[in-house]
């Protein structure tokens, strides 16, 4: 474990002065100059080819970030999560997610029980329910075949399946419609089940906690609307599951036992898609590709646990964003897919980055003196060469880019796939060699156009492909992430697993929602005063002051 700030490293200094050298050198030399460097400086992991020659680094720099990683203790951190050690230690718990991938011939002894039998019993309970839904032999209240899926949930409970439902759209059972209800806007839920028949509807409310504001209200609704449309009560028991660690909280809710899915409190929110929490996704696609997605998870965790460091592809990305964030000072990394299937993964991998890396409070619980996670955003190729890429070509700041593709279309339209993923290696080849002045002044340019029409290139992307989007490789893409953000955390020197940055906003909330149905005095700074007072008044005089917001939990 790292006992000293990075800073104070000797190699953290050796960086710094490879970096003054680096950032002089652009793309176009260091590939001119060395023709193995793009085979040299691609990986391969689970089933991913991972091309980092377009980065600003040389074989130096994976050199001195590998021996900072040996430096900051990263193998013994790494053996310590994987041995269920209470790496989480402002929450007091293992961090144990590669535990839900391990197959059923595996054991992992956490105090003085094996975690992997219990694992595989919620698993095949899953697999159980998953299967009478997809049969059509669990049946509704009133004897009707299930069609709709509504997963209700928020954060962790929400992004993980419904980034990987829509990911593996095609290998889902096309008669079920499965939807996610997050936002405790109305507009979500009313949205999600406005078309959708009662008693063909099955909601999973999935909350570790089960008491989350946004989830407890959404579940809640929809009971109302259940029972209403139903005519019972006795209606919960068919058209209710609960994914959660709180089994007393789940069984005030009204919704039995049998009907519920536990996990533990060593997975942490943004890490369970697979687990429980992936239930919905597990009744779309069937239990076997579930099992495909846990192996290419696991496939992935093997390589980050025995991999050496200078070849191991979650430990490489890990170490670039340091790269970049701390000697480019870059302040955010784009993630790009060329699937349109994967149009939520910048929005999930933006929680796991985000929520596990955003700190600035060591392990230890001082300041820290260096800038940790990078912001995180994106958008589908080629959806975003239409509108932000104008700014990673030729904008001011440097926005280390993930490109990530496969080789195999999920469509019989061979055309568009090919014009697909001709444009991702055009977008990462422009970004890295760019169009000199000279370039664009032997095209013909006029003068006055030719500075306009110049890219510097040396803009750095990182290009991951596999051979196709199935479950098992998306599952080993999301592991790829987790340890990547796994060996940020372990370089900074930060607690990765808890996220008691979001806590403020969730008290003052609970304590706000009551006040803005009462007339009594209110007690906060003047700017949320005046508008909680605006807002009550436009609430009473457009006649909607109904009952007053219940409290969160
Ligand atoms: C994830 C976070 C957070 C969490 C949600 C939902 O790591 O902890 O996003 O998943 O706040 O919490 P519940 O599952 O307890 O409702």
């Amino acid at each position: 474990m790292a006992t000293r700030p990075p800073l104070e490293l000797p190699c953290w200094g050796r960086l710094r002065e490879h970096h003054a050298a680096v950032v002089r050198r652009h793309l176009r030399e260091l590939f001119t100059e060395d023709p193995q460097r793009a085979r040299d400086l691609t990986f391969e992991a689970a089933g991913w080819r991972v091309d980092l020659s377009k980065h600003r680094i040389t074989r130096d720099t994976i050199q001195l970030l590998v021996q900072l990683a040996e430096q900051c203790g990263l193998a013994a951190r790494r053996e310590a999560m994987f041995r269920g050690e209470r790496i989480n230690t402002t929450e007091f718990r293992p961090v144990l997610h590669i535990a839900l991938r391990l197959p059923r011939s595996r054991s992992l002894i956490v105090g003085d029980q094996d975690v992997v039998p219990q694992v595989h019993q919620v698993l095949d309970r899953m697999a159980d329910f998953a299967t009478r839904v997809r049969l059509g032999a669990w049946k509704g209240f009133t004897g009707k075949r299930i069609r709709n899926i509504v997963n209700i949930g928020i954060g962790g409970s929400d992004l993980g399946p419904a980034m990987v439902y829509e990911a593996l759209q095609f290998h889902a059972d096309q008669n079920l419609r499965v939807r996610y209800v997050s936002n405790v806007d109305g507009s979500d839920l009313t949205l999600a089940l406005r078309d959708l028949d009662p008693a063909a509807t099955l909601f999973v409310v999935c909350s570790k906690t089960f008491t989350t504001l946004e989830t407890m209200t959404n579940a809640r609704s929809a009971r109302e609307w259940l029972i209403s449309q139903l005519g019972s009560e006795s209606a919960i028991a068919r058209h209710f599951v609960a994914v959660s660690t709180n089994q007393a909280a789940v069984r005030e809710f009204g919704i039995a036992p049998e009907n519920m899915f536990v996990f533990w409190d060593w997975v942490g929110g943004r890490y369970s898609v697979d687990s429980a929490i992936g239930l919905s996704v597990m009744i779309a696609i069937g239990p076997d590709a579930f099992r495909e997605f846990l192996a290419g998870f696991h496939a992935m965790d093997e390589h980050f646990r025995s991999a050496p460091l200078q070849r191991n592809v979650p430990v490489l990305l890990g170490l670039l964003a340091v790269w970049y964030v701390n000697f480019f000072g870059c302040q955010t990394w784009a993630v790009v897919p060329y699937e349109h299937c994967l149009r939520r993964l910048p929005s999930y991998l933006q929680q796991l980055v985000m929520e596990s890396n955003g700190k600035s409070v060591t392990l230890q619980g001082e300041a820290v003196s260096y800038a940790t996670a990078p912001v995180v955003w994106g958008e589908p190729g080629t959806n975003g060469q239409h509108s932000f890429f104008q700014l990673l070509h030729q904008g001011t700041v440097l926005v280390p880019c993930d490109f990530i593709g496969f080789c195999e279309a999920q469509t019989p339209l061979q055309h568009h796939h090919d014009l697909l993923i001709a444009n991702m290696l055009a977008q990462a080849e422009a970004l890295a060699f760019g169009r000199t002045a000279e370039e664009v002044a032997a095209r013909g340019v006029t003068a006055g156009l030719v500075p306009h029409r110049t890219f510097q290139g040396n803009r750095p992307s990182t290009i991951l492909m596999a051979p196709k989007l199935t479950p098992r490789s998306l599952g080993a893409l999301i592991a790829l992430y987790e340890h990547a953000v796994f060996t940020q955390g372990v370089i900074w020197n930060i607690n990765s697993f808890d996220q008691w940055g979001v806590e403020l906003g969730k008290e003052l909330a609970d304590r706000i929602a009551p006040e803005l149905g009462t007339n009594e005095e209110v007690q906060h700074d003047a700017s949320t005063t005046q508008w909680i007072l605006y807002y009550r008044e436009r609430r009473a005089r457009d006649g909607r002051a109904g009952k007053p917001p219940a409290r969160a939990n």
